[in-house]
């Protein structure tokens, strides 16, 4: 590229600033942008616009140095192998920075013994103090002979009435051409931000140069020493030592997710792990739900279902995260994300038409398999594979379709980077920047256990308390290993960013004085039998359940497919409508009278351990009440 100024930065000295004009950029923002620059010492500073020669040029550069791989059966595909290391979100090495650490961890008037052995499996906490120290071993100096991008960025439509604005500063030039995909990456957000408030987003792969090691795979990252840490009262986030998505594209998990709960918090709203969609009947009518699943359960999937009944249709907004308020009376969810960053492994043949379609052109993915025919590949969609077509698996090395040595070809969390819009059931109110008016909160896990198919709760209060109670076997988006039910709260455990107490109750109060609440149901598309195979068949077929929870919201007075219990109604029946297979919807929807029991005596554990005297006394009252009845 060619040099258009070079800027004077005092502590720094003369650096050369490639593209973008910094005059744009106002004081405020320059500041930022020049003291960063002072500690990490960067050799250049580029200041990016989003556009698609800035992304072509970048993955240009990526392909010549070994990092990225065309895809030459389609449109403008890259994928990209990671050091192995570096393949997923670090739960252990992430923090969140306030001066108390009971903001974020439960405050406990119990014996001082149990409140020093209590290990949250929640947020971290991390004193100001401590973050320095640990800023200070890893910062310094760490862009040294590398470039510093400078990308700003909106959490939502630019310039829209509940959008964030953002700029975060970054060594790898991979992150810069994911972050324009999954948020709005533009020019103009330097005039959205004004003389106004932004989000401080600081990355480093912490590889600075002259690099002493051989990297892997092209790869620059420095996985020993990976740190995470969100300043709440500060608006900053700082990222250290990874490549990967999750821990990289600050704008989303640590800006959308855990910033996002917090500015929610104190401005009334909810930053939620889950995706929007819009169901609509063969009539016509539709209506707007969030799901709410933790990592690897399926929120992608569903936003791309193909529904197994005629006439119904599926349309996504958003994939994995919402922002939901209050406006006219009504619960409004908006999309904050411009694109998807999804399981490719997750993705099959059959279920997965539309997400294969929006994979063959201007796409991004990593850590999967490619073939000798320049096409994709991960498992379950081997079947395609041609007699003499070679595959190169996400570790780099080549095998053929009856190659002894078969491993897994992809990695199980290697991740897909789309448009939203590039989704063929993008709903046309997408990028709305107030949302749309959700009528239903559907949370779901997997759970092999009887929990049910579906359940409509009782009412909002109750939704709340068993999502707070919610557990799941783990995916593959993380560290965290488990071989049983992990509690994931609202699919939220690896992006709560404050006291769970204050968090639950904020839920609570956010269903409190309303006319018009949603309606929360609980799905479980994984209950197994004894053998443990899955008894549901799912994925396209979930439209089924669909149905009934489409059917409770439009015509809520009729009670006559609903069962009732303490817990709250279950369907008596389903349309079976051209299923093969015969289903027991009474095991699938109505568990043994001891599993409930048990559930709160679970739920009432965790959160005692997790909420200490946070616990809201509506929490305890209804745990209570429950019991007695059950
Ligand atoms: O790995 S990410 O955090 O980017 C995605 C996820 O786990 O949901
Ligand atoms: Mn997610």
């Amino acid at each position: 590229s060619t040099v258009a100024t070079t800027l004077t930065i005092r502590g720094l000295g003369k650096i050369p600033v490639y593209k973008g004009d910094p005059t744009w950029i106002s004081p405020k923002i320059w500041n930022f942008i020049s003291e960063k620059a002072v500690l990490m010492r960067p050799s250049a500073i580029r200041i990016c616009n989003g556009s698609w020669h800035e992304a072509h040029e970048l993955s240009q550069i990526l392909k010549n140095k070994g990092l990225l791989e065309e895809m030459t059966s389609l449109e403008n595909v890259y994928v990209a192998r990671t050091d192995p290391s570096d393949t997923m979100r670090v739960e252990k090495n992430t923090f969140i920075v306030t001066n108390s650490r009971s903001e974020v961890q439960p405050n406990r008037t119990v014996t001082i013994s149990r409140a020093k052995n209590f290990q949250s499996m929640l947020a971290q906490w991390m004193s100001p103090k401590k973050f320095v120290q640990e800023a200070d071993e890893r910062f310094p100096g760490c862009m040294r002979g590398r470039t510093m991008y400078v990308i700003p960025f909106s959490m939502g439509p630019i310039g829209g009435r509940f959008s964030k604005n953002a700029v975060q500063l970054t060594d790898s030039p991979y992150v810069v051409i994911n972050m324009r995909v999954v948020a709005r990456v533009s020019s103009s957000v330097w005039d959205a931000i004004g003389n106004g408030d932004f989000v401080k987003c600081v990355h480093s792969v912490g590889v600075p140069r002259p690099v002493l090691h051989r990297l892997k795979n092209n790869w620059a990252c420095n996985t020993s020493d990976i740190f995470i840490a969100h300043i709440l009262e500060e608006s900053e986030i700082w990222s250290y030592g990874s490549g990967y998505g999750g821990n990289s594209l600050l704008g989303k998990k640590c800006l959308a997710l855990r910033m996002g709960s917090y500015m929610g918090l104190k401005d009334g709203w909810l930053a939620e792990h889950a995706a929007i969609i819009s169901i609509t009947d063969p009539q016509d009518q539709e209506i707007f739900v969030c799901v709410s699943f933790p990592s690897g359960a399926g929120k992608t999937t569903m936003s791309a279902m193909l529904p197994a009944l005629p006439g119904w249709k599926i349309k996504v907004l958003g994939d994995d995260i919402a922002w939901i308020r209050w406006k006219d009376g009504q619960m409004f969810a908006m999309a904050p994300e411009n694109g998807m960053f999804g399981i490719a492994a997750d993705v099959k043949e059959d279920s997965g038409k539309i997400l294969i379609e929006a994979l063959k052109r201007d796409a991004l993915v990593v850590n999967c398999a490619t073939t000798s025919k320049g096409r994709l590949m991960w498992q379950g969609i081997e079947g395609t594979l041609e007699p003499e077509e070679t595959v190169v698996d996400w570790r780099g090395e080549t095998w053929t379709k009856d190659s002894k040595s078969f491993r897994p070809p992809a990695h199980p969390n290697c991740r897909f980077t789309v448009y939203t819009s590039n989704v063929a059931n993008v709903h046309p109110k997408w990028d709305s920047p107030c949302g749309v008016p959700i009528s239903a909160y559907i949370f779901g896990s997997r759970r092999p256990d009887a929990y049910p198919l579906v359940l409509e709760t009782n009412n909002w209060a109750e939704g709340v308390l068993l999502a707070t109670g919610m557990r799941s076997k783990v995916g593959s988006g993380t560290d965290r290993k488990s071989d049983g039910l992990v509690n994931d709260p609202m699919s939220m455990r690896p992006f709560m960013a404050y006291n769970f107490g204050k968090y639950v109750d904020h839920w609570l109060e956010m269903g409190k004085n309303r006319e018009k609440v949603p309606k929360i149901f609980h799905v479980n598309w994984y209950q197994e039998d004894d053998n443990g195979n899955v008894i549901w068949p799912g994925f396209n077929e979930n439209i089924r359940v669909l149905e009934w929870i489409f059917n409770r919201v439009r015509n809520p007075t009729d009670e006559s497919n609903v069962s009732t219990s303490v817990i709250g109604k279950t369907p008596k029946s389903l349309n079976m409508d051209g299923l093969p297979l015969k289903i027991d919807l009474k095991k699938l929807c109505e568990p043994p009278p001891t599993f409930w029991l048990k559930e709160m005596a679970e739920i009432r554990s965790f959160v005692n351990a997790e909420m200490g005297d946070d616990k809201p006394q509506q929490i305890e009252f209804m745990l209570h009440e429950l019991a007695a009845k059950l």
